[in-house]
């Protein structure tokens, strides 16, 4: 079934100019970037993204490392994108990455793991909306 999911390149990812080489990796694996803009999360927009996250210990340093650079945010299209961007994005912790994963290839730590993707179709529905209006995502 075809469905869409959302995705940040992270700010450790920019600043080491890995973007192309991230998205080679994307559109390999059959996904299509069909939104995409690079922006500067505020912290109002960092804290409310990963607002079920807030009572966690590693909250405070998540939202500054979100904030410390640019990200480039993404809507991507394909058969069961959420669950195949999972895939190709590897574990949140890179040590457990398989290998050819993004995070395998590019992650320098657990905050700098390099990339984020929707953990389900309800959450990509809204995350998405949380940076995309529909003109902005072309199919
Ligand atoms: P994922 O990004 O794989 O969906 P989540 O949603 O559980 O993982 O966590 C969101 C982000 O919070 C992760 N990408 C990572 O940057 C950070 N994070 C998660 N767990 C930890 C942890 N134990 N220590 C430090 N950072 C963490």
């Amino acid at each position: 079934m075809t469905e869409r999911t959302f995705s940040i390149i992270k700010p450790d990812a920019t600043r080491r100019n890995l973007t192309g080489k991230i998205n080679a990796v994307i559109e390999d694996a059959g996904l299509r970037i069909v939104g995409q803009r690079r922006v500067r999360m505020s912290r109002a927009q960092a804290e409310a993204f990963y607002g079920v996250h807030k009572d966690k210990p590693f909250f405070g340093e998540l939202v500054d490392f979100m904030t410390s650079g640019p990200v480039v945010v993404q809507v991507l299209e394909g058969d069961n994108a959420v669950a195949r961007y999972r895939e190709v994005m590897g574990a949140t912790n890179p040590a457990n990455a398989a290998p050819g994963t993004i995070r395998q290839l590019y992650a320098e730590s657990f905050t700098g793991n390099s990339v984020h993707g929707s953990d389900s179709p309800e959450n990509a529905k809204i995350e998405i909306a949380q940076f995309f209006t529909d003109a902005d995502v072309v199919g």
